[in-house]
């Protein structure tokens, strides 16, 4: 039996030579998936062609985010790292290729059900392009036609083959029909298969050389307030294999943002507004700004979302122009309390305008550790303000800079359940040994880094299982913006241990014990590890 395995009717031996034959539920599915797969293809393929903008399926990813990321947040998702997006993506491929198989069975007597499917279906992906701040609208129309034109021909045309093949059962006998299956299978492998080259060769084409040539050609000026040299320098702290680097390298520093699709953006036509409650709103060229960045910081940043003992922390040097040279320019108005980032993207963030002029660092940033900002970290310009999370203050692909009052707006978070005051916690966490880790008895380091920006860290304590803490010894610093390497020496016996860690700020308080979740205003709690001892 030639049938599709869970096709429920047989064929009727008697369907009339030449007449409509009937297609099976199994090649229309294949139709349907394969369509669908195409119309994606194509999308990709347009939008890649078009340069680095979104693409009608990462519009819908992105519509997606910004409609239940407050839903995973409740159910304590961090705030989209790289492993969110990856599945975010897949998800949607994956509904997509599924409503295609339900789309060619629906078309098997109706084929107008099909092409009704993907008109919806480019629509879905047209209106959430031109909702894409970064989306351009006569690339999303040309996208969803093509992407439309693709799937319903592609439907059509293997429908067709495969009712060709029904209809040479009784004409040919059975022989034939196999032979025409072939054909059938054939046909949609190849039109799969090109419908997937579209697709990786749209993501290919994706172009990144405008950023990577404006950053290549950055030349950044000699920073006059020079950071003290402390770019691997740790004083006291010894070469300890797993303990963080004092500086974290650009490419070892977490990632977190709603960005799908990493926004390129062309300098050339790019500019940073000063707008809202300012008495001389302005705006500022990347060279300009560039030219001004002479103020340089080495200071730590964390995401809200971050776990205790978690990787969502790092340390960098930022050098730019401190918000207040700019602000000063702009004039801000009286009862401007709050700064607002907007992004190219549409994302937004939040903090007093008290915390952005009270002195500690605080700056728009164009280079991080002595390279003009990564892609990934915000190219080309971005904000950073010691001692906030990074989703109240560290505005990436800055547009323009707001001044507004604390009750007239709330920033993305915000209006997501999170508090809309994000000070960062102190907090330890321990590097070494890692967690589960098996280590051979006598003399090892316990280490990690803490870190209370911008206060600083006076003191962090070691314990082992139930025994007197430990004050452990601290690395050199640049500021009390930045965390503190630190480690202790253990007489490590034989069995299994327990070792926590607790760090106490500069004006004396000591880290929260209690355990809390990240929502909704970042975790707290001890860190703990457990090692076993040979
Ligand atoms: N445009 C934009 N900027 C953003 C975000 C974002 O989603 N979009 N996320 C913020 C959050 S939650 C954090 S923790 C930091 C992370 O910066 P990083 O990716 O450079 O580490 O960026 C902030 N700036
Ligand atoms: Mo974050």
């Amino acid at each position: 039996d030639e049938r599709e395995p869970g096709s429920p009717e047989p064929r009727p031996p008697d369907a009339p030579a030449g007449g409509p034959a009937e297609v099976g539920r199994g090649e229309a599915s294949v139709a349907g998936v394969v369509a669908a797969g195409v119309a994606l293809g194509v999308g990709e393929l347009v939008c890649g062609i078009a340069g680095s903008g979104p693409s009608l399926v990462s519009a819908v990813g992105t519509q997606f985010i910004d409609r239940y990321a407050a839903s995973l947040k409740d159910l304590a998702v961090s705030l989209f790292g790289t492993n969110d997006k990856v599945a975010l993506v897949v998800g949607i491929v994956a509904i997509a290729l599924a409503l295609g198989a339900v789309l060619g069975r629906a078309s098997i007597r109706r084929p107008w059900v099909g092409v009704v499917g993907f008109v919806a279906f480019a629509a879905l992906g047209l209106f959430s392009y031109l909702d894409d701040p970064l989306g351009d609208a006569s690339t999303g129309v040309v996208a969803a036609v093509l992407s439309a034109a693709a799937g319903i021909g592609t439907l059509l045309v293997l429908l067709r083959l495969a009712r060709l093949g029904g209809g040479a059962t009784s004409e040919n006998g059975p022989t034939d029909r196999a032979g025409s299956r072939r054909t059938f299978l054939l046909g949609a492998g190849a039109i799969a298969v090109l419908g997937a080259g579209a697709a990786m060769l749209g993501r290919r084409l994706r172009t990144t050389d405008v950023v990577d040539r404006a950053r290549a050609d950055t030349v950044l000026p000699p920073p006059a307030s020079a950071a003290p040299a402390l770019s691997g320098g740790t004083g006291a702290i010894p070469d300890i294999v797993g303990l963080s680097p004092y500086i974290t390298p650009n490419d070892d520093f977490y990632r977190i943002d709603t960005a799908l699709v990493v926004p390129q953006v062309d300098v050339t036509g790019w500019s940073l507004g000063f707008t809202g409650m300012v008495d001389n709103p302005f705006t500022i060229t990347y060279q300009e700004l560039v030219s001004m960045s002479d103020f340089e910081d080495v200071v730590t940043m964390q995401c809200v979302s971050n776990e205790v003992g978690g990787n969502l922390v790092g340390n960098a040097s930022w050098q730019g122009v401190p918000l207040a040279t700019l602000l000063d320019r702009a004039g801000v108005q009286q009862g401007a309390t709050q700064i607002v980032g907007r992004s190219v993207d549409g994302f937004t963030a939040g903090f007093p305008t008290e915390i952005g002029l009270d002195g500690r660092t605080a700056l728009v940033a164009i280079a991080m550790n002595g390279e003009p900002l990564p892609a990934t970290h915000g190219f080309p310009a971005r904000l950073i303000v010691a001692g906030l999370y990074g989703y109240v203050s560290a505005t990436k692909w800055l547009d323009s800079i707001e001044l507004t009052t604390w009750d007239d707006f709330d920033g993305y978070w915000i209006t997501r359940g999170w508090s809309k005051e994000g000070p960062i916690k102190t907090a330890a966490r321990i590097d070494v040994p890692s967690s589960g880790s098996l280590v051979d008895p006598g003399i090892r380091a316990i280490a990690g880094v803490a870190w209370s920006p911008t206060a600083g860290i006076s003191k962090v304590e070691v314990q082992v299982d139930d025994g007197t803490w430990t004050e452990a010894t601290l690395g050199e610093v640049t500021s009390g913006n930045t965390w503190v390497q630190w480690y202790v020496e253990w007489e490590a016996t034989s069995g299994g241990h327990r070792i926590r860690a607790r760090a106490t700020d500069a004006d004396g308080n000591l880290q929260t014990e209690q355990p809390h979740s990240p929502p909704p205003d970042g975790a707290t709690g001890w860190p703990t590890r457990t090692v076993r001892v040979r």
